[in-house]
């Protein structure tokens, strides 16, 4: 496996476990049928519980029956993911990232307890509704609303591209008081089984084909007071949550990159054509070289991201330079790597274009590329492009 550097030497004893126990879960449980799942736009559902009782949901956060793992390991755990597919990368880091965690920092203890143990095994599954039909790169223009109602509230709205959300038994929803728009956006968990609930799925899309996604309309639903999340306030609330997932992925994309490369490695040593392997021509050797430094470049970034975040000095725009980087470097690799397969890579038989597939949605979900770069832009000169 590409380690050019000699990075994972220094992982600790947990750490090495952490991603050989997902390694070998990934080759044994998903690798086999993976590409059927895509062809066939499903998720394997009946590993949801599964990858519970693995530890995949949140194992970075502390209490609650977690294993409370490093950063890094966390990390590693998403890269071992994503190096199998994108849509299994998105089923951890939403149900741990998008929904575990704001219950997590933002919850009351009721909620805590109520969803986090079942969250954490997979016995639930959640999602998370930021994006509507009319607001996606920009969420703060959100028109969803909560009005006050008898010991609660009454929620009006559309959310879409919403990852889960046709399987999820709560989503998290962010909304605004309908009376007076000004007020800060608010966190509400919203069971899917309410009367004005609905979770229709999105079908024929041609990138993440392994994961289910829908949109959550809310028509008068009403949700009690206890549902509200107390301790956020604003859009630091959501975007709070898409630190961490952003995170997540700028590791996971480094494994989509690295499994394209292996598996192109693996072919042009073995494909023969004038009469010995391709991997001897000078051309092909030329896209080895720049792929293999171009993973490493991202895996040392996500390495030194996990240290910043390990010590409490991550920014979100450290995640930002990360997701933006990795992810396109993903893009880039995956389709030289399929290029490298020949006619043969452009089946479900090999992974690369599968990646290649996935990785439009990665570099559009989390924050678009563009995005990212104007949050690094007014990071840089202080100046806001997108107001
Ligand atoms: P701005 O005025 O900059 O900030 C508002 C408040 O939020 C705070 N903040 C953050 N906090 C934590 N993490 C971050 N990344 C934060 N960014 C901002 C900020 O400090 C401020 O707090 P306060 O207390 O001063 O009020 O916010 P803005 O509204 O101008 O935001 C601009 C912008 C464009 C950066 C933001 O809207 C943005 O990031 N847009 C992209 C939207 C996006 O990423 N959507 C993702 C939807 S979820 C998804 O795609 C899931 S895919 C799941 C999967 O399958 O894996
Ligand atoms: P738009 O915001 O309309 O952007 C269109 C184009 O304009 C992009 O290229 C963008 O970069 C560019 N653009 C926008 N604003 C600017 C600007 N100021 N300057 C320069 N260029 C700009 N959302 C959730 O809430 N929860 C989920 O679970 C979830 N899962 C998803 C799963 C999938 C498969 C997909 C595809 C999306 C998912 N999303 C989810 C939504 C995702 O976050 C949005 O698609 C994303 O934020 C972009 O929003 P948009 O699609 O509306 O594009």
């Amino acid at each position: 496996m590409l380690d050019y550097y000699g990075v994972e030497a220094d992982l600790s004893e947990e750490e090495r476990m952490i991603q050989e126990s997902a390694r070998e879960f990934v080759d044994e449980k998903v690798r086999p049928d993976i590409g059927e799942h895509w062809i066939e736009g499903t998720f394997p559902k009946k590993l949801i519980p599964k990858m519970g009782e693995m530890g995949f949901y949140a194992p970075n956060l502390e209490g609650y029956d977690s294993p409370n793992v490093s950063e890094k390991a966390y990390g590693l755990l998403m890269q071992e993911l994503e190096a199998c597919d994108s849509g299994l990368r998105s089923m951890a880091s939403v149900q741990g990232a998008l929904v575990m965690y704001p219950i997590h920092a933002y919850g009351s203890e009721e909620q805590k307890d109520h969803w986090l143990p079942k969250l954490g095994s997979g016995d639930a599954v959640g999602c998370f509704g930021l994006t509507e039909p009319e607001h996606g790169s920009n969420p703060t223009a959100m028109e969803t609303r909560a009005e006050d109602a008898d010991e609660g509230y009454i929620l009006n709205g559309s959310k879409t591209w919403i990852t889960n959300s046709p399987i999820a038994d709560v989503a998290v929803v962010w909304a605004r008081d309908k009376t007076d728009p000004d007020t800060p956006v608010r966190g509400f968990l919203v069971e899917t089984d309410r009367d004005g609930v609905s979770t229709n799925k999105i079908d024929e899309k041609l990138s993440l084909r392994a994961s289910i996604t829908g949109q959550i309309g809310l028509n008068d639903v009403y949700v009690p007071e206890e549902n509200l999340l107390p301790g956020v306030e604003g859009m630091g609330g959501p975007l709070g949550c898409l630190t961490q997932a952003r995170y997540g992925i700028a590791w996971g994309a480094v494994g989509a990159a690295r499994d394209s490369f292996e598996t192109a490695r693996q072919y042009a040593t073995d494909r023969e054509q004038f009469g010995g392997p391709i991997a001897r021509f000078q051309l092909q050797q030329d896209k080895f070289a720049e792929m293999a430094t171009q993973i490493t470049l991202a895996q040392l970034l996500a390495h030194r991201l996990a240290d910043l975040k390990e010590r409490g000095d991550m920014r979100p725009q450290h995640v930002s330079m990360a997701k933006r980087n990795n992810v396109r470097m993903a893009r880039n690799q995956s389709r030289i790597a399929r290029e490298i397969l020949g006619g043969n890579g452009i089946t479900a038989d090999y992974s690369p274009m599968r990646h290649m597939a996935n990785l439009e949605t990665v570099y559009t979900y989390e924050g678009t590329h563009d995005i990212h770069t104007l949050i690094l832009g007014e990071d840089l000169t202080g100046i806001s492009a997108y107001e």
